[in-house]
């Protein structure tokens, strides 16, 4: 469902305005004290950014892909960890039970999802089963009325917050790869699940993963996705196709905001007598960096657009997160040479973006699986 023009606009101008005047002047405090104060996430509950893709019958704001990039845009301004709070309910820990829940498993939890009372993650990867995630060993086996897990999910992000895990288990160890895995809605508390401490990452500070371990954890069967098994693998996948979209706008954000910098750095910044913009070399940086960052937005549009009017858009989501991660790469890696010496020091900041987004490449699938998986489609296209 797509919201009227001008209500959009006011939220996007609404969030960027949040992120400009909150969110911006509060970037070191997080990253020094890897928290995101609570209240700024009360902030974000009652601006509705847990809920943006959430349908507006379970209390959410019911943006369709193209709405939902375009806030992305905006919220990607700013570190990427406050996105990453909000990330998961949008994301991957909500859209599983929007596409595959029952009715009853919608009713439950979206409306809290939506109000970001509840803070769901996404359980998939594993100690042994990261890009091959349809190796995955946790067991889920009937036992009467429940299910007992067993295995260990690894660099689960929010999962130190979240109160409701998705997580994908093999319920037949009798078939290999995706057809014996399903997903279950595990609630936090429940005995046998436990969460690690959280780890100890190289940037993106104030967003938090940890491992999530079951030891016998009995889950009731009414929490299996969507009540049929065999599923979970195909619900992880296109959480993923949506995902990876959603990732993409993060990125151009992130992009335009360290341009923004390097712009504003460079027509400060006087070497030689004169503003360092007025060197040719500098110029060509400045010029890619635009090139790109625009090129990305371009295609993560053309992408939602198809999306929204109901084609698969496997390939392209794939398409748009790797070329926006490895994008944005090269933008943070130019704003640190347009900054210098500055670039590598703390208090400028851009040190820390060039941190923060090298996760881009690496979760929700890694550039090389992005490659791999629009290759196999074209393949498979012409077969
Ligand atoms: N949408 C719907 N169904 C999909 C799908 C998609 N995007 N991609 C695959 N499937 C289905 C396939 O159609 C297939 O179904 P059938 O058996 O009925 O034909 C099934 O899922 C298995 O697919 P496939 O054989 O392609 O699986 P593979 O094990 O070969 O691996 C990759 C697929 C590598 C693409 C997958 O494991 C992957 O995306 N890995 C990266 C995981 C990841 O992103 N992890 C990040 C952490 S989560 S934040």
């Amino acid at each position: 469902m797509a919201i009227d023009a001008q209500t959009l606009q006011q939220l996007l101008d609404t969030v960027a305005s949040f992120v400009r005047e909150r969110l911006r002047p509060m970037e070191d405090r997080v990253a020094e004290e890897d928290t995101v104060p609570s209240e700024v996430i009360q902030e974000m509950r009652e601006l509705g950014l847990f809920g943006l893709s959430i349908p507006e019958e379970y209390g959410g704001l019911g943006l369709n892909m193209t709405e939902e990039v375009q806030v992305a845009f905006e919220l990607g301004r700013t570190s990427p960890a406050f996105r990453s709070i909000i990330g998961t309910n949008n994301g991957i820990g909500s859209q599983g039970i929007i596409m595959d829940g029952t009715e009853e498993q919608k009713q439950k939890y979206l409306p809290r999802l939506a109000s970001g009372e509840l803070i769901s993650s996404f359980a998939l990867t594993e100690p042994e089963a990261g890009s091959d995630a349809a190796s995955l060993r946790t067991s889920a086996r009937r036992e009467g009325d429940h299910y007992i897990l067993n295995g260990t999910k690894r660099f689960i992000t929010n999962s130190p917050e979240a109160g409701i895990f998705t997580v994908m288990a093999r319920t037949d160890p009798a078939k290999p790869g995706g057809a014996g895995i399903s997903a279950f809605l595990v609630e936090r508390g429940i005995p046998g699940l436990q969460i690690g401490l959280p780890d100890r990452k190289m940037g993106q500070k104030g967003a938090h993963t940890a491992d999530v371990m079951f030891d016998d954890c009995r889950v009731p069967a009414t929490q299996l996705l969507g009540g049929v098994e065999g599923q979970g693998f195909k619900t992880a996948m296109k959480v993923l196709d949506r995902g990876r979209l959603h990732i993409g706008a993060v990125c151009v954000g992130v992009a335009e905001r360290l341009l923004g910098d390097s712009l504003r750095y460079a027509v400060e910044r006087k070497q030689f007598g004169k503003p360092i913009a007025e060197f040719q070399l500098i110029q060509a940086m400045l010029a890619d960096s635009r090139t790109e960052a625009y090129a990305a937005r371009c295609m993560i549009l053309d992408a939602a657009r198809r999306k929204d009017s109901g084609e698969n858009v496997s390939t392209e989501a794939s398409c748009c997160k790797y070329f926006a991660s490895e994008m944005v790469g090269r933008v943070a890696d130019r704003a640190v040479q347009i900054y210098g010496g500055s670039g590598y020091i703390a208090d400028f900041g851009v040190e820390r973006f060039y941190r923060d987004v090298r996760l881009f490449r690496l979760y929700e699938g890694t550039s090389q699986i992005q490659q791999l998986v629009i290759a196999r489609n074209m393949i498979r296209s012409i077969q």
